[in-house]
């Protein structure tokens, strides 16, 4: 059995150059691991190639797709059942290919005793899905070159999400990376996200949460810019979103240091410090209770 848990970016990866054979991003991003949402994958021999997902067995196009990945990571193999169950809520923007394709790559080194290192497994994970590579570690940088490694900070950095939908998204993640690769801010965007992918590294090393926080909060409104800006305009953020947006900076404003990220879908994470957490969790019940879910 492997496991492999998500993980939420706060410098985002929007955007890829190419595969060679792994994916190129076309610019750096930077990761948090969830401690507590995972996928957990079972592999067994199997007369036919079958993929279980929460205890469905899953289409032809769903199949294919995870053993057109499989193929690439091992060639002329014995036909296998994939069991794979998702240990995080269903809900937009929080489950995970991250966690999917991490843990898939780590289920498949173990059972066809590949011996691959993390950092080859963390690259070859990313031929499934780009943001994978970044759940083979705590922080994790993926810079514009398509190298995969640890980041170390003093900082005990944690994270909550804001529930404030559970409906699936309309558009996938992917089809919108692609959509606002054509936008007219794009290249602004990947100007951008290399500068902060700098910066966040330096303000992790020096371990100021203020700086890491303001860093991801910009980083995050300039990717959703690009999707405002594109052609079809569209936007994963609805009045929910600004609503909470609105509710943190209010309750930042009392002192509690507290920043707001998202991703491919409405719901809001907000990145802390561990050492806050009774505090930040009693702020934010009076606002949020039931909507708050642990990272
Ligand atoms: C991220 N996202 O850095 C960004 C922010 C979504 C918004 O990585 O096409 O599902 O499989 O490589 O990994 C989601 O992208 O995309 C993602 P593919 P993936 O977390």
């Amino acid at each position: 059995m492997a496991r492999g848990y998500i993980n939420i970016a706060i410098v985002k990866y929007w955007g890829k150059k190419e595969f060679n054979p792994y994916l190129i991003p076309m610019q750096g991003s930077i990761s948090l691991r969830s401690k507590r949402l995972y996928t957990e994958t079972f592999i067994t021999e199997s007369k036919e190639d079958i993929f279980i997902l929460n205890d469905v067995i899953q289409d032809e196009r769903e199949t294919k797709k995870i053993f057109d990945f499989v193929d690439n990571v091992i060639k002329n193999r014995k036909k296998i059942c994939i069991n794979s169950k998702n240990y995080v809520p269903t809900a937009a923007g929080l489950a995970s290919s991250a966690s999917a394709y991490c843990t898939l790559t780590k289920a498949l080194n173990d059972f066809f005793d590949l011996n691959l290192t993390v950092e080859e497994m963390a690259k070859i994970s990313t031929i499934g899905s780009g943001s994978a590579g970044r759940s083979f570690y705590e922080i994790a940088a993926f810079d514009k070159n398509g190298e995969i490694y640890e980041l170390k900070t003093g900082l005990n950095l944690a994270m909550l999400a804001i529930v404030v939908s559970d409906k699936k998204k309309d558009i996938l993640s992917r089809d919108a990376m692609k959509i606002a690769q054509k936008s007219v801010i794009y290249s602004m965007w990947v100007k951008r996200a290399n500068e902060d992918f700098e910066k966040m590294k330096i303000a992790l090393s020096e371990n100021d949460f203020i700086k890491v926080g303001n860093i991801m909060e910009k980083n995050t409104i300039i990717m959703h810019n690009t999707t405002f800006r594109s052609n079809p305009s569209f936007s994963f953020l609805t009045k929910e979103t600004y609503s909470v947006i609105k509710a943190i900076k209010r309750i930042r404003m009392k002192g509690i240091n507290i920043f707001t990220t998202m991703d491919a879908g409405p719901n809001v994470k907000v990145l802390y410090l561990k050492e806050d957490e009774e505090k930040v969790l009693e702020a934010l019940n009076e606002y949020f209770e039931g909507k708050i879910l642990l990272c």
